[in-house]
């Protein structure tokens, strides 16, 4: 039995601070047709794909912030999306703010799921690696919030089967660690979807704004190459509410490859053809981990939790006392 999928990367253009999620929607809609008429069976949007991306903004006020999340997958003004997908036969990942009420508690994470071709949610995944600060910082041109406005992720990287393999998902920072890749390839993963939202602008390292577009394909690349699986990887892009996304959403090979792009930073749809069976290529070869891998050389990769939680509760502490204007 075949096991090529016809795949979609959904790229959006930007998304206004304003923009009703029914706008969002019926955007990702036009989408879904256009790949549908190309004969995508998959389709891939971006990271937050809803809303702006509002990490950019320091916001006070909880309910102004609360707006931004989504409290139920489907809700009425997702629905449209997965009527969509259940009506053309295409399934789809797609990047959201969750917030959940727990025990009393609030907890929001950078969410994604996949819905299958009959439009169940069959995977969900929340974002590991948050990148960004907790508290504004005055001398960016724009924030970037995503430690203050996420929960790291308490799913850990989970595969699923759906579509005939082995699939797995990550979110937008996460692939410029090889450690996503890896965790997923050693859980069979044959294919891995992302979304993104790239600014242009790096504040910590201007220098390297010009890099930007080569460090999006260099690590997905090499994640796709080093673990024998294939990536479609989706943009949020353009100019949005004045901070430059980048584009060049992709599909890349297991061999590493990147056999589509897009080409310009609005809505667009590139289509691929993907052999799951491909994977085998690498992973019978240089990368049969069974055989090559040497884990017992390995150990460090998988410490340090105890110095990150340290690292970590110190710097919370210190933006806390900045914040109240207290230093040393
Ligand atoms: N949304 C992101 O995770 N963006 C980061 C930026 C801030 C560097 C990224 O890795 O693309």
């Amino acid at each position: 039995m075949s096991r090529t999928i016809v795949a979609a990367t959904a790229q959006l253009g930007p998304i206004a601070r304003d923009e009703p999620r029914s706008s969002a929607v019926n955007r990702m809609i036009a989408l879904l047709e256009t790949a549908h008429h190309r004969g995508a069976e998959l389709v891939v949007f971006p990271e937050l794909a809803l809303t702006s991306f509002f990490p950019r903004w320091f916001i006070e006020d909880e309910a102004l912030l609360d707006r931004f999340y989504e409290t139920d997958m489907p809700s009425p003004d997702t629905a449209p999306l997965f009527e969509a997908a259940r009506r053309l036969g295409v399934g789809f990942y797609l990047g959201y703010a969750e917030l959940i009420r727990e025990a009393g508690a609030t907890r929001r994470f950078n969410t994604s799921i996949f819905v299958d071709q009959s439009g169940q949610i069959v995977g969900k995944y929340r974002k590991v690696h948050l990148p960004g600060h907790f508290n504004p910082e005055e001398w960016r041109a724009f924030q970037h919030l995503e430690k203050r406005y996420f929960e790291h992720g308490d799913l850990g990287f989970p595969v699923f089967e759906a579509m005939g393999g082995t699939l797995g998902m990550c979110l937008c920072n996460d692939r410029r660690w090889p450690e996503t890749f890896r965790v997923l390839g050693l859980r069979g993963a044959e294919l891995v979807m992302l979304g993104y939202n790239t600014p242009v602008h790096y504040p910590q390292a201007p220098e390297h704004d010009h890099l930007q577009d080569f460090h999006n394909h260099l690590c997905m690349q090499a994640g796709a190459y080093a673990n024998g699986n294939w990536v479609i990887a989706t943009a949020k892009a353009g100019r949005e509410e004045g901070c430059d996304l980048i584009g060049g959403s992709c599909i890349i090979t297991p061999t590493g490859e990147v056999i589509a792009r897009t080409q310009g930073l609005g809505d667009e749809i590139t289509v691929a053809e993907i052999d799951l069976d491909r994977c085998r290529e690498l992973r019978e070869n240089v990368f049969n981990f069974a055989l090559n891998r040497e884990p017992g050389d390995y150990g460090p990769i998988c410490a340090g939790a105890e110095d990150r939680d340290r690292t970590r509760a110190s710097t919370i502490a210190q933006s806390r006392l900045s914040a109240k204007g207290v230093t040393d």
